[in-house]
């Protein structure tokens, strides 16, 4: 069993090869900038879809607002979904998200047809690269998309790394739990006026549906954790999902920074679809939600996540992983 352990660790550490993020949602339609404000060069609006998270439109141009962009969508297309990212410092610069925005869209870049109208939506988060998804409110099918944006959380400067359209929803996956780290182990709570209390924490927790039910191990011999979902059926995902625990806010050391998530059809042949190295993107909040799209995607059936370190020491716990399409 050790052997296995360290052959794992070895096989992981010789076959890591540095992934450029490729961020570009599989379902996300290719657009190009036909009009918006900002420089022409390094941080301008065509930024916005270059499809890479690493570069961001900037502007602080008050007498340029609302900051309109207009994209183009290359056919008339139906937009049911869209997706804001946030830029590569919105963690330091909380005041650049926008809060005030209409969505509208056009065939001939004349008549437009609103979409979408935000007045305070505030979903977007202080963080770095992070995409929040927007369902418009009206749909049609047009070829140009008109984003204006009217306020920002705070001053006058917006930054987005990444404007998103989609033609399909995205749509959660049902998964059942196969295997994982952990016995479902049992963690014996202190003496309450309940009585002596246990509560499961085993790997099937992530799969449970709840937030209040978390996988919490802490058993190094086991290490890399591991947890195998089955999607019923071989089944490409755009996106899975960590939510963090139901006290994380106390112990933030228990959030995973390095894992590898990998896909099969067999269970036996993996293949790997992404790899997080020192990702310190789950913050030590309670039942939170983290977006991230692999890097490779493939239609498997069953998906495992091996969990290679955490923030500090030997446990882990997680809430629920989900898996979306
Ligand atoms: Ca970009």
């Amino acid at each position: 069993m050790k052997q296995h352990f360290i052959t794992r660790f070895l096989v992981f550490f010789f076959s890591s090869i540095l992934i450029i993020p490729s961020v570009l949602a599989q379902s996300a339609i290719k657009t190009t900038l036909v009009s918006g404000p900002g420089r022409d060069r390094s941080e301008g609006p065509a930024m916005v879809c270059d499809g890479e998270f690493a570069t961001k439109w900037c502007v602080d141009s008050p007498r340029q607002m609302p900051y309109t962009i207009v994209l183009d969508a290359g056919q008339a297309t139906s937009v049911v979904e869209y997706g804001l990212v946030t830029g590569d410092d919105t963690s330091s610069y909380t005041d650049r998200n926008p809060v005030a925005w209409r969505l509208s869209g056009s065939n001939d870049k004349e008549t437009w047809t609103t979409l979408d109208d935000q007045k305070n939506n505030r979903a977007m988060p202080d963080e770095d690269f992070q995409e929040c998804r927007f369902k418009p409110q009206s749909k049609g099918s047009y070829r140009y998309y008109r984003f204006e944006f009217f306020r920002v959380k705070g001053g006058t400067r917006i930054q987005l790394s990444e404007i998103f359209l989609y033609n399909t929803v995205q749509t959660p996956v049902e998964t059942t739990f196969v295997s994982g780290s952990g016995s479902g182990s049992k963690e014996a709570q202190p003496q309450s006026r309940f009585g002596a209390r246990t509560i499961q924490e085993g790997p099937e927790m992530v799969a449970d549906g709840f937030l209040f039910s978390k996988w919490c191990i802490d058993e190094p011999s086991q290490m890399p954790y591991n947890v195998i979902l089955d999607a019923g059926q071989p089944t490409p995902i755009s996106e899975y999902r960590f939510y963090t625990g139901d006290d994380t806010h106390s112990y933030p050391e228990r959030n995973p920074i390095t894992w590898r998530v990998s896909g099969s059809n067999d269970k036996q042949n993996w293949t790997t679809l992404d790899e997080q190295k020192g990702n310190r993107r789950l913050r030590d909040e309670n039942e939170q939600e983290y977006r991230f799209k692999p890097a490779q995607t493939g239609s498997f059936r069953y998906y495992r996540f091996d969990f290679i370190q955490m923030i500090a020491g030997t446990r882990l716990q997680l809430s629920e992983i989900k898996l979306f399409k």
